[in-house]
């Protein structure tokens, strides 16, 4: 008996492996197939019996084509009954079809009938872009696999978030979409966010992005057959196969058609360009006094003060520490921020304190009936560190005006604190539940260390949650195991509710966490956003989250989170950059200046300090079990520091101008990125496909740090034969390929003016950005080969939220004798360009004097 009962389960497990590995399935069969020019539909009908892999198979499936513009293809395979879950329309809206054709497509959609598979060819090369034929398709209730073939040696990039290799590893190699706390950003392993889209570089004949758009749980492994064969595999927990083939060709194009489906990003705010102070720890608001003071002493401009939770009484948001940080001395700091042109931003946890009769925020909350429930009705219940919270439902209708309201409450500028931005964390969401009992456990600390976190023992048990009728209302299949699902995703916190939100409670929207988990940090970001919105309605807000789902852009800035303060994590910042600013549509994004855990160096800081000038979101912040960090504590990391920032300050509009261009789908200049790496400007060069320590920021600017530990060496690669401009010299350089360059000091950074571009800078930085608005421009011309060269300049006031008319896009060229400045002009501003400086002459750098006002055209 024993024995039989073994040999069968031994059995099932290579059953199991079989059908994983796709032998035994035997995929659909496609039916009833209407063709018409922009369009494909047919029906998917199961080909064999039922494998049930992981879950049971769906019989009838519904195959739905377009061709939505002449560079995307959508391909939708859904359930017939339309009860498989499908990413709500509020978190993100569906880009319409503007009327394409199969006839004007740069793409070709073609198929097999039996079993049921699909191409996606470029025209213009014949180039395969996706090739499913490999194994069947499978699709069923908690598991469904559709695996592509790929070229050997495939260019693959993105599917953050994770801090692995930018160019993807192409062996045995797995990426894991669910998100998770993840001190320590490990390698290998599922982080904060989720972005199921790729771009596949093939060199000369193009590139192209496929999103995947699900939030469902998934494994997506990139391997080789036996056979040698290259794939890219898809293994998903649930949802329906919702994909959209964007044919670039170039690199940017790719970035500017994935965001046309996501969602464009937010435009920021001038002064989040500045530099941001933050610390968890800083024990009193006298301390927060003494950073602000110290940072004006030593004259290193901040621009931004950050309260981390130290802020809240007994961690709870919206209050503050009657004794530490009282509401009067807290008022009096921002006040005297503002006076100075500084600013303020505060953190809110997702977590609301339950059990204190006199907290209001919980008490309003629970009447308005916000909060997720559990099994029995009541409140669903986990341990944040508030202690005992409850989380809200960001789906539920009152939750908005709740929240809303909350922060009108508390954020108030004539009785409250008048913070200029918001920051949410923790909204995986995180929980320091590890099990059941964990309501009468101690509170944990924030900085798990890694490996150290808690697994689920639990036994699968079904769960069955349908209350509603077969609705086909795409909100969730009924009767499926929502907390043990069959398929094992390699979520790096083990079970799929550990340490986060139980997975098989219901949103008051009658779907579950198991399908819409991956978006709870991108709807808390919405939700804040409006709220800030509704505060100031003629503002642009500054939400910065740490969770994200695909077109969390839309709403806020990323940083990633709980990184270290050792080069590793410095090298990291770069590549997660890479993808989130290029290729995940997020140009708002870095890390923790200095690193967030353990102890900085003096020379690492130094470095680090220069680095983070040249990324987009830039932050010192650290745990509050590092020493402080702050830039003025070690004179080197100081000089470092004030020149870093002297050089963005002046570099400010021209980084402004780039993330103007992403947020618009204007294809005026090539490019329009606020950071791209090295490939996206040089497509055709293979030695730029795998770098991932060099980046440009916007078009003009590379930068290449020093990245190895403690060293004062630098290679890095400048393309042979292009024309460079060293920025700190204005001296002309002409790669010849890999570049070393030695004895970098240690308040210096390599960075080059890229040819055939122009460079709008202001004559001087300043102590703010709004000091900066306040200086004259000159414009850097850097010739390229052909001795020409072009750039822009975006104006406007830097903060409000619908600028009109009120803005100034100013295109500038050389033709290698003139220099002429045109466009339009309708920001005010006395501010004037003061000289046009063209580099690369004989006798170095020529300077024309003007001044020339930006009312008007102009050139000489
Ligand atoms: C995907 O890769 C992971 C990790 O290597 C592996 O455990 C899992 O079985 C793979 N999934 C499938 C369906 O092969
Ligand atoms: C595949 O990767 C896993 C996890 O990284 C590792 O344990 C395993 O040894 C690797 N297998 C091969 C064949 O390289
Ligand atoms: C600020 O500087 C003063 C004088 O150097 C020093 O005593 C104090 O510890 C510093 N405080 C902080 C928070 O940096
Ligand atoms: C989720 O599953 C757990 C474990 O089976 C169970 O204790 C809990 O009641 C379930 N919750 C809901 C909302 O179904
Ligand atoms: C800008 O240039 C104008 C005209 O040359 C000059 O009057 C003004 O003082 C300059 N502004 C600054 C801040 O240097
Ligand atoms: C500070 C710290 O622990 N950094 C670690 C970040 O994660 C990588 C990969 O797991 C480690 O190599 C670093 O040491």
């Amino acid at each position: 008996m024993v024995r039989g009962l073994l040999s069968l389960f031994v059995l099932g497990h290579s059953i199991k492996l079989l059908v994983a590995q796709g032998t035994e399935c035997s995929g659909y069969q496609a039916k009833n197939v209407v063709v018409t020019d922009s369009s494909l539909v047919a029906e998917l009908t199961l080909a064999g019996e039922k494998c049930n892999a992981f879950g049971e198979d769906i019989t009838n499936l519904k195959l739905t084509v377009e061709y939505q513009t002449d560079t995307r293809l959508h391909v939708l395979i859904e359930d017939v009954g339309l009860n498989v879950f499908q990413v709500q329309e509020q978190v993100i809206p569906r880009p319409k079809s503007e009327g394409a054709t199969s006839a004007s497509s740069l793409l070709e959609f073609s198929y097999t009938e039996k079993p049921f598979s699909f191409k996606v060819t470029r025209k213009s090369t014949g180039d395969i872009l996706f090739d499913t034929s490999d194994v069947p398709l499978i699709f069923e209730s908690q598991y469904v696999r559709l695996r592509t073939k790929l070229p050997q040696n495939a260019n693959l990039y993105g599917l953050g978030e994770h801090s692995d290799d930018f160019r993807l590893p192409l062996s045995n190699y797995t990426r894991t979409l669910w998100n998770a706390e993840s001190p320590f950003i490990p390698e290998k392993a599922n982080l904060y966010g989720s972005h199921p889209v790729y771009f596949d570089h093939r060199g000369g004949s193009g590139t192209h992005g496929v999103f995947l758009l699900s939030s469902s749980g998934m494994d997506i492994n990139i391997s080789q057959t036996d056979s040698g064969q290259q794939y890219l595999e898809y293994n998903t927990i649930g949802g329906v196969l919702d994909l959209y083939f964007l044919a670039g060709p170039e690199p940017a194009a790719v970035s500017k058609q994935y965001a046309e489906v996501v969602g464009l990003p937010a435009m920021m705010p001038y002064w989040t360009l500045g530099f941001h102070q933050c610390k968890y720890g800083w024990s009193d608001i006298n301390v927060v006094n003494e950073v602000v003071a110290n940072y004006s002493v030593a004259k290193i401009p901040l621009e931004a003060m950050w309260g981390d939770i130290d802020y809240m009484h007994d961690h709870k948001d919206f209050t503050t520490d009657p004794d530490k940080f009282p509401l009067d001395k807290m008022r009096a700091l921002v006040d005297g921020l503002h006076k100075n042109n500084q600013r303020y931003i505060m953190i809110l946890d997702p977590g609301i304190h339950n059990t204190d009769a006199s907290y209001p925020t919980y008490t309003r909350g629970a009447e308005k009936d916000v909060y997720l429930k559990a099994a029995d009705g009541s409140f669903y219940r986990g341990r944040q560190w508030p202690g005992e919270v409850v989380w809200p439902d960001w789906f539920s209708p009152n939750t908005q005006e709740w929240w809303t309201d909350e922060i009108a409450r508390f954020f108030d500028p004539a009785t409250g604190i008048d913070v200029d931005g918001l920051w949410n964390d923790m909204n995986e969401a995180s929980s320091f539940c590890a099990d059941t009992t964990c309501f009468d456990g101690a509170a944990s600390r924030r900085s798990l260390p890694s490996g150290h976190h808690p697994h689920y023992h639990q036994k699968a048990q079904p769960v069955s949650h349908n209350k509603r009728a077969d609705g086909g209302d795409k909100k969730g299949l009924p009767n499926r195991n929502l907390f043990t699902p069959p398929y094992e995703i390699h979520n790096h916190r083990g079970a799929l509710s550990a340490s986060t939100l139980w997975t098989n409670i219901t949103n008051s929207d009658s779907t579950t966490q198991y399908d819409t988990h991956n978006v709870y940090g991108t709807m808390m970001a919405h939700a804040t956003r409006s709220a800030l919105l509704s505060r100031r309605p003629k503002l642009r807000p500054f939400v910065l989250t740490r969770s994200t789902f695909a077109g969390a852009g839309r709403a806020a800035a990323h940083w990633f989170g709980d990184n270290g303060s050792t080069w590793w994590d410095y090298r990291a910042s770069i590549r997660q950059m890479l993808a989130f600013a290029s290729l995940h549509t997020m140009p708002m994004v870095g890390s923790d200046v200095c690193g967030f855990n353990k102890i900085a160096t003096e020379k690492m800081c130094a470095r680090w300090a220069l680095l983070g000038a040249f990324q987009p979101f830039y932050r010192n912040h650290a745990d509050i079990s590092a020493p402080a960090q702050e830039f003025y504590r070690w004179p080197l990391v100081a000089d470092a520091a004030k020149k870093a920032i002297d050089a963005r300050y002046r570099l400010l509009d021209y980084i402004y101008t780039a993330m103007y261009l992403q947020t618009v789908t204007a294809n005026k200049i090539k490019g329009g990125l606020v950071v791209q790496p090295m490939w996206f400007l040089y497509p055709d060069n293979k030695n730029t496909y795998g770098i991932q320590t060099q980046w440009f920021l916007g078009d003009a600017v590379l930068v290449s740090p020093v990245v190895d530990d403690d060293s004062s060496s630098v290679l890095f690669y400048l393309p042979e034969g292009e024309v460079f401009y060293d920025f700190w010299t204005f001296e002309k350089v002409v790669g010849t390929g890999l570049t070393q360059r030695d004895e970098v000091g240690w308040t210096d950074i390599p960075v080059h003016i890229r040819g055939s571009t122009i460079v709008p800078m202001r004559t001087e930085s300043g102590m703010t950005t709004a000091e900066v608005r306040g200086k004259n421009f000159t414009i850097v011309v850097a010739p390229g080969k052909d001795g020409k060269a072009r750039g822009m300049l975006y104006l406007d006031d830097g903060e409000s939220l619908d600028v009109g008319d009120k803005k100034s896009e100013i295109s500038f060229t050389w033709d290698g004798k003139a220099f002429k400045a045109e466009g339009t002009f309708g920001y005010e501003t006395d501010v004037v360009v003061e000289s046009v400086v063209i580099l690369g002459g004989e006798d170095g750098p020529k300077t024309r004097t003007g001044p020339w006002e930006l009312k008007e055209g102009f050139g000489f």
